[in-house]
């Protein structure tokens, strides 16, 4: 810890630290809560793992100036800047990073005051108000030149290179796991076109290229303490030109599902549909405008890709011995992996469902 408060005092905090603790349960970034003397608010503290992102810099220059970008819209629409994106808090040197001994990059945030991330939320009015917070990015962000965010990580929702690297994951079998997921290699083999529908659409123009958040899970939405209104959305290291269809879809995968992401019982997993279209709600009513009905369909193939995409990375993981995603128990990756894919069956089921309860609200 005493390292974890030496890093904390490089930055320009209004006092001193009086107490780091771990916090939150991402499976990537370490992060910690900071509290200060005399202080009532306190700071996020988080060192980017420069496993995932590799030049963690250009992670931090998308989000500056995500945020920065982001305050300004906010400020034309009478919103608090101050509570409704992030605010990086620069070092003493007045950059917006440190980086320590190991030339690890390390950052700190505003913790917003008064809110609370859902985790597996079953009030639906919740799921509306995740759904507006991210549909707001998505609407706030529609101007913003894409092509001027760097790419933090390389075909990161591309599904037939996920598809491919699972190939590459198998070919390699370096922890001899391989011979005990010939189901779920079956299982992902199987959906290989499908791995291409929204990429070829791209591809030919019939879909538009946004600034998305793409690592949209509800528990990365910050909702009032007392009004349960959505108030931001963070981590926003993954912000990259990507589909709408990608936002909307891992959202889904995660906050519509009826259990946790690593469930091991697969007769509890299914899509709940009340949860879907609640989401689904509060998402299109910040951007339907924006959408033509190919876009809006698209949403509905955003699920099940999106599931499908985080079941092939859990499984490549799992074969090359749990080296991206932190595991809490051996085979965690593989419950992960046979989760999603039970999912997603589910989706694959319902999935006229899912399409005309998107074309009801239009
Ligand atoms: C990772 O760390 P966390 O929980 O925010 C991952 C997402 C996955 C998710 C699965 C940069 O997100 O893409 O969907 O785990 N983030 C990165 O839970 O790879
Ligand atoms: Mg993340």
């Amino acid at each position: 810890m005493n390292n974890i408060l030496e890093l904390a005092g490089r930055f320009a905090l209004p006092g001193a630290v009086a107490s780091a603790a771990p916090f939150g349960n991402g499976h990537i970034n370490s992060t910690y809560l900071l509290s200060i003397e005399g202080a009532k608010e306190q700071f996020i503290l988080q060192r980017i793992n420069s496993y995932v992102f590799v030049r963690p810099r250009e992670v931090m220059e998308n989000m500056l100036h995500i945020t920065e970008y982001l305050q300004a819209r906010i400020r034309e629409e009478g919103g608090d800047p101050e509570r409704e994106t992030i605010r990086l808090i620069p070092s003493l040197n007045g950059k917006p990073w440190v980086e320590d001994g190991e030339g690890e990059v390390w950052r700190v945030m505003l913790c917003v005051p008064d809110t609370v991330s859902p985790q597996l939320p079953d009030d639906l009015g919740v799921l509306e108000e995740c759904g507006k917070a991210f549909g707001c990015f998505s609407r706030r962000l529609l101007q913003y030149p894409a092509e001027t965010l760097h790419e933090t990580i390389v075909d990161f929702h591309n599904t037939p290179a996920r598809l491919q690297q699972l190939e590459d994951a198998a070919a390699e079998d370096a922890c001899g796991r391989l011979k005990d997921v010939a189901e779920e290699m079956a299982f992902a083999r199987a959906r290989e076109a499908e791995t291409r529908v929204l990429t070829e659409k791209l591809a030919a123009g019939r879909l538009p290229l946004r600034v998305t958040h793409n690592d949209t899970k509800v528990n990365n939405v910050l909702l009032d303490r007392k009004t349960g209104k959505a108030v931001c959305v963070i981590d926003l290291d993954t912000v990259m030109p990507g589909l709408l269809a990608y936002d909307f879809g891992d959202a889904i995968r995660v906050g519509a599902c009826s259990a946790e992401e690593d469930e091991r019982d697969l007769g509890k997993i299914r899509l709940e549909m009340p949860k879907y279209s609640a989401f689904a709600r509060g998402f299109l009513g910040e951007i339907r405008s924006e959408l033509d009905e190919e876009e809006l369909l698209s949403l509905e193939a955003g699920a099940r890709l999106m599931t499908l995409e985080n079941g092939l990375r859990f499984l490549a993981d799992h074969l090359k011995g749990d080296k991206y995603f932190r595991i809490h128990r051996p085979g965690q990756n593989l419950d992960r992996a046979r989760a999603q894919f039970a999912l997603l069956q589910d989706m694959e089921d319902h999935q006229q469902e899912m399409r005309d309860a998107l074309m009801q609200m239009s």
